[in-house]
């Protein structure tokens, strides 16, 4: 139950957890219909090297990990303040936040209450793109454009780069490998 999940994040936020076991990132979203969009996010930190972590109770299977929740500004309000509300005591650096339609509340909403943690906006929906990226002075959010997860991954890693080196690595083989898909194409057109 909802209950059930929020007792679950209040008690690994109380917890004396080595940060370095709990996720990095944490990707959520407004509705299981919003993950065919948001896998870009989990590939994209696949890419780098960071492992998908469930629970806080089994061991990482990399130093670097996220996890991911469906968590609904509208049909679970108490869940959306509960898991931004503990993202920094529960060890999460950076969060990733999509949702859809014209009241995409979830990504903003979330950057307001994990503040100072940054928050990055995917709208799922192009229409919804001017309700993530419209945030107040004073209450900021990271957008991608709608549907961009994937750069929304590759952004958290950045963030998280500037304090670990590993990343930062991974992040530059990224774009070396990018940069050689490119020249490889173009090479084939002079053929
Ligand atoms: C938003 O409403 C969700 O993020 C989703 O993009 C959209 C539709 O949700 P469903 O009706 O498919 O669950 O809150």
């Amino acid at each position: 139950t909802v209950t059930d999940l929020i007792d679950r994040l209040e008690a690994e936020a109380a917890a004396d957890v080595d940060p370095e076991a709990t996720p990095d990132v944490g990707i959520i979203m407004g509705s299981d219909s919003d993950l065919p969009v948001m896998d870009g996010a989990h590939e994209a930190l696949a890419e780098i090297g960071f492992a998908e972590q469930t629970d806080f109770d089994s061991p990482p299977s990399a130093r670097f990990t996220y996890e991911s929740y469906v968590v609904s500004a509208h049909r679970t309000p108490e869940l959306m303040y509960a898991y931004a509300g503990t993202a920094a005591d529960r060890g999460i650096e950076v969060v990733i936040a999509g949702a859809g339609g014209k009241s995409a509340d979830l990504p903003n909403m979330t950057a307001s209450i994990a503040y100072p943690i940054p928050v990055i906006g995917v709208p799922v929906q192009e229409k919804s793109v001017d309700s993530v990226i419209g945030m107040p002075t004073g209450a900021p959010i990271v957008a991608v454009d709608a549907g961009k997860s994937f750069n929304a991954g590759l952004s958290a890693a950045q963030i998280l780069a500037r304090e670990h080196e590993p990343i930062r690595k991974r992040l530059i083989e990224y774009h070396e490998n990018l940069q050689g898909d490119v020249a490889a194409v173009s090479a084939d057109l002079h053929d």
